[in-house]
């Protein structure tokens, strides 16, 4: 086994169902559109749906490989895929009226997974949460009633917060809660933060009874065929959402953010090498709460990043009632 294989990319194509051509280096297709589907295994490979947009043209598939054959299979309701190198993976939980339970268990059967298999090390999470701003059958949020079970299985499997990776916690139009994780057996996995953005495992109590944990950047995998994986940013300064109703506003923060985490300064302050503008981000989701609010965002998109870089523009709510858009990406 050489620890030298480089990470898992992703490519993002228009249509739901691309033709893989007996490609056995798929790890999983992540189609993006206006429905959902449960996770299952087509021929060994990994694929679910889930509801992010609503309209049909916005649709595509997120196709990720890895650099060597994979191998397939089922546990705990976690459909996966893995080399030697690196585990891909999806689970979901049903619609329900309360959601921490749930989570807590879907976390806890990630964490036994990654541990069984022998991939323990977690770089990247998306989590999809259907209703994320509505209020459980308690009266608590739903994105908030999914931090509370994500803690707890944290508390309970014994995971520092602070080894928890990039991720995006994210609204989605029905399905429940599905949640997408790489994870990797060894070499570099490297949390980032942003020193303009508060921890998340450190925002006060105003955003609920537990906090979310996650990086605002994971670097994975060697130093050549290493990813860097950028989460879901927005427009938030130390813990507190700026540019309230002005979406222009909040999409050049939410760039700011991410081009501040993956600027040379802030890499080498957590002892990676390197550096990178926005033009180097690829493969961006930008999550959008306003059907109104898309031709602002696209323009400042255009005049921002690549215009070779493969940009998904997606309808549905953001973890925060406040944050208008939010943005992910990678740059490899
Ligand atoms: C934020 O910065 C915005 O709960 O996993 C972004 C990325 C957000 C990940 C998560 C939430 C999550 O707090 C929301």
């Amino acid at each position: 086994m050489s620890a030298l294989v480089a990470a898992p990319f992703c490519r993002f194509e228009k249509t739901g169902s691309p033709d893989l051509d007996g490609d056995e280096t798929v790890l999983g297709l992540i189609e993006h559109g206006t429905g959902h589907t449960d996770v299952s295994l087509v021929d060994g490979v990994l694929r679910t749906a889930v509801h992010t947009t609503t309209r049909e043209d916005e649709a595509f598939t997120e196709v990720w490989h890895a650099r060597r054959p994979v191998e397939s299979g089922t546990d705990d309701g976690i459909a996966w895929a893995r080399t030697d190198e690196y585990l891909f993976g999806v689970v979901r939980t049903a619609e329900s009226g309360r959601y921490a339970d749930a989570t807590a268990s879907l976390y806890t059967r990630i964490f036994e997974l990654t541990r069984s298999l022998g991939h323990p090390l977690l770089a990247r999470t998306w989590n999809y949460v259907s209703g994320i701003n509505r209020a459980n059958a308690d009266g608590l949020e739903v994105y908030q009633d999914f931090c509370v079970g994500r803690a707890r299985a944290l508390d309970a499997a014994g995971v520092d917060p602070a080894t928890m990776p990039a991720a995006t916690g994210i609204g989605a139009h029905g399905g429940g809660i599905t949640c997408v994780f790489l994870a990797a057996r060894g070499g570099d996995r490297i949390n980032i933060e942003n020193p303009g953005v508060l921890t998340a495992h450190h925002y006060p109590a105003e955003y609920g009874p537990r906090p979310p944990v996650f990086a605002r950047a994971t670097q994975l995998g060697p130093p050549d065929g290493g990813r860097l994986f950028v989460s879901a940013t927005a427009g938030i300064l130390g813990h507190e959402t700026v540019r309230l109703g002005d979406v222009t506003g909040q999409c050049e923060v939410a760039l700011d953010n991410i081009a501040r985490v993956v600027g040379a300064e802030n890499l080498r302050r957590h002892g990676v090498a390197g550096g990178h503008t926005l033009a180097d981000v690829d493969h961006l989701k930008v999550y959008i709460r306003h059907r109104e609010h898309f031709e602002a965002v696209r323009r400042v998109c255009a005049a921002r990043l690549s215009n070779t870089a493969d940009i998904a523009f997606l309808h549905t709510d953001i973890a925060r009632e406040n944050l208008l858009v939010e943005i992910e990406g990678m740059v490899s």
